[in-house]
C-alpha cells in the first residue's frame, strides 16, 4: 500500500543555494536523518507524523553541496525502533557517515554489535510528547548500561519545560550525553531567562554534557535569517567549545511554519562560531572525537 505524507507536511527545500560561509575541511553536520524510501524502509506503525521520503542519495549530494564532509545520520521517530533505513545509509556512506540510532530493551546483543559495525556510535532517547509515546525511565537506564559498554553515547530531545523534571536522570547517565537543539528554548524569553540560565547550569555543572546548537528555523520567532537565535547558540558556543556540534536537521520534519534553505542555515555558522578556532572546533574537532575517534 502507497505511503502518503501528511497533508501539511513540508517537504525539504528542492534546491538550496550555495551557502556564502565555507566550512573548514572535513566539516561534519552533526544532525540529519533519512525517511524511507518508503516502498523499502516502511515508516513505523506507531509513528506521529507521515514525512516525505528523504533518501540517503538526497542527503549525500546534499552534504557535498554544502561544501561538508560527513553526516552524523539520526534515526527519527517516523522510523520507530526500526533502524533498516539509517543502516543502510551508513553502509553506503561507509567512512563518511555515523549513525545515532533508537533501540527498545529488548534489542539483542548481535543486533547491537551489527549496528556498531555499521557505525552507529549513540542512541537517541527521545522525550517529545507529540512525536512518540512516553517510555519508563528505568528502560531508558537499562538501554544506557548497555550501550556504555560499546562505548556508545546518548542523544536527547526534550523540550526546555521538560529539563527540570529530567535533570536527575540526565545528571545519572554514564555516558556523554549530547542535547538535541540547545534543550529547544524559547527564544522569546532571552538567553537570561532563568530557563535557558537552567540549560547553561545544567552543562557547567556536568561536564559530560553536550549539546547541538542546531535548528534556528525551529526555535526562531522571526523567522530567516534568524537573528533571535543567534544569540543562544553563540552563547553556548562561547561557554561551552569543546562540546558543542551542528547540524541542518534536513530534511526538517514537522516544520510548519516554512521549510528552511539549508544554504542559508549554513550561512548562520559563522554569526555562531565567530572565529576560525571556533568554527573548526564546531564543525570538525568536536565530532571526529565524538563520533570518529
Ligand atoms: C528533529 C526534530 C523533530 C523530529 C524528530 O525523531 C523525530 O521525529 O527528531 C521534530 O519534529 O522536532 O530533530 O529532527
Amino acid at each position: 500500500m502507497a505511503t502518503t505524507m501528511d497533508p501539511d507536511y513540508l517537504p525539504y527545500h528542492p534546491a538550496p543555494k550555495k551557502p556564502a560561509y565555507v566550512p573548514p575541511a572535513g566539516a561534519v553536520d552533526a544532525h540529519c536523518h533519512v525517511f524511507g524510501p518508503a516502498d523499502t524502509f516502511p515508516y513505523a506503525p506507531e509513528r506521529k507524523y507521515t514525512p516525505c521520503d528523504a533518501p540517503k542519495e538526497k542527503l549525500f549530494a546534499l552534504r557535498d553541496h554544502l561544501g561538508f564532509s560527513r553526516n552524523v545520520i539520526v534515526q527519527a521517530s517516523c522510523h520507530g525502533k526500526d533502524n533498516a533505513a539509517l543502516v543502510d545509509a551508513l553502509r553506503s556512506a561507509g567512512e563518511l557517515a555515523r549513525g545515532v540510532a533508537v533501540v527498545g530493551a529488548d534489542v539483542n546483543d548481535a543486533a547491537l554489535a551489527e549496528m556498531d559495525a555499521a557505525g552507529v556510535r549513540a542512541v537517541r532517547f527521545n522525550f517529545v510528547k507529540r512525536l512518540v509515546d512516553a517510555t519508563p525511565r528505568e528502560v531508558f537506564t537499562g538501554i544506557a548500561e548497555r550501550i556504555a559498554k560499546l562505548g556508545w553515547h546518548i542523544v536527547v530531545y526534550f523540550e526546555a519545560p521538560d529539563l527540570e523534571g529530567l535533570t536527575p536522570f540526565l545528571a545519572s547517565l554514564p555516558t556523554t550525553v549530547v542535547v538535541d537543539h540547545m534543550g529547544r528554548p524559547d527564544v522569546a524569553k532571552g538567553v537570561d531567562h532563568p530557563d535557558f540560565q537552567r540549560f547553561i547550569a545544567l552543562m557547567a555543572d556536568h561536564p559530560n554534557i553536550w549539546t547541538k546548537v542546531s535548528c534556528p528555523e525551529r526555535l526562531s520567532v522571526q523567522g530567516p535569517p534568524y537573528a533571535d537565535v543567534v544569540p543562544f547558540a553563540r552563547t553556548l558556543v562561547e561557554r561551552f567549545p569543546d562540546r558543542v556540534l551542528w547540524g541542518t536537521d534536513w530534511p526538517h520534519p514537522n516544520m510548519k511554519s516554512h521549510m528552511p534553505d539549508d544554504g542559508q542555515l549554513v550561512d548562520v555558522i559563522p554569526q555562531i562560531a565567530v572565529t576560525e578556532a571556533a568554527q573548526h572546533a564546531l564543525l570538525v574537532a568536536n565530532p571526529m572525537r565524538l563520533y570518529w575517534a
